[in-house]
């Protein structure tokens, strides 16, 4: 797909790992990671068991770093801060994602891709992970913006272009989560990179069960907030866009977002409807997480 540039070095690895009470599942997770890994970065998320302490047992040279509000997305975004790699590895604390599977990614970067990100369902990747339902609902969001969730991997230089925010204080309404700083993460980063023009490879990926605990991820809620994102996201690339013509001073194009809305409300209904086949009425509630001690 890109042209091999086989001269160029190995990169710096930095792999940033978010975790959220993974002590038993770490030995497991740091077990897979390749041996020439700059360095690990754990984000924490205020874990109440033994996260910190098992990362470094496991790895005295592991850096944490605690992050600035609450989430995944939140996590990751910190983690990317602290990264002093050529390249950045996300990879999961619950054992889905395989960090074996990094040196792939990191040839797709050196044959000329600017961001690696896994699918599960390309020929070589699959998912033991999801019943048949969650498999169609996923189908469906990745027909829309080719939602992948899993490894990513990219050069740490394009930090930049996905403009997260790890300083602003937490929200003071609901949960406290600003934009991008939960499950819908993955989303916003492929669309932050699409709308930049950057070259992504899809690298085929195997997506395991969790091994210890359950997700803190809820299919209905967090599934809105993914395509929330879609929608929030086009309306931002667009409005960049619009910016940007405006500077060159060229005419603007009308775009038509009615359309768009329609797809995604039809969308949002198919997804609560395969949701209350799969686990009865949705909850429209995140589950209850304690906040993080003052
Ligand atoms: N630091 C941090 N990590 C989190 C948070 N929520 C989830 N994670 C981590 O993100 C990864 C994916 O979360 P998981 O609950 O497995 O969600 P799923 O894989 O989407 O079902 C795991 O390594 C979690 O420990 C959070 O609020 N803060
Ligand atoms: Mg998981």
């Amino acid at each position: 797909m890109f042209q091999a540039s086989s001269n160029l070095p190995w990169p710096r690895v930095s792999v940033v790992v978010p975790t959220l009470n993974e002590a038993k599942n770490l030995p497991h997770v740091f077990s897979r990671l390749p041996a020439d890994v700059h360095e690990v970065i754990v984000v924490d998320g205020h874990s109440v068991d033994d996260t910190i302490a098992v990362a470094r047992q496991l790895r005295p040279d592991v850096r944490v770093v605690q992050q600035t509000r609450r989430g995944k997305g939140n996590a990751l975004a910190c983690g990317f801060e602290a990264a002093t790699g050529d390249v950045i590895a996300m990879v999961d604390a619950d054992g889905s994602t395989d960090p074996g599977e990094i040196p792939k990614f990191v040839h797709a970067l050196l044959s000329g891709a600017d961001f690696a990100k896994g699918t599960r369902f390309a020929a070589g990747g699959g998912s033991s992970d999801i019943t048949r339902l969650r498999r169609l609902g996923n189908r469906m969001l990745g027909a829309v913006v080719n939602l992948c969730h899993g490894t990513n991997v990219f050069w740490q230089k394009y930090v930049p272009v996905l403009d997260l925010d790890i300083t602003s204080p937490p929200s003071p309404r609901g949960d406290g989560l600003l934009w991008g700083d939960g499950f819908e993460i993955e989303t916003l980063i492929h669309m932050r990179v699409a709308e930049e023009g950057l070259r992504v490879a899809e690298v085929p990926s195997f997506e395991h069960p969790r091994i210890h605990g359950v997700s803190n991820l809820d299919a209905f809620s967090d599934g809105l907030r993914v395509l929330t994102t879609i929608l929030v996201e086009r309306r931002r690339a667009r409005r960049r866009h619009v910016s940007r013509h405006r500077a060159s001073g060229a005419r603007t194009p009308a775009v038509l977002a009615r359309d768009l809305i329609h797809m995604e409300t039809a969308l949002v209904r198919m997804l609560y409807v395969l949701h209350s086949v799969d686990h009865g009425r949705p909850r429209t509630l995140r589950s209850q997480v304690p906040p993080p001690p003052r």
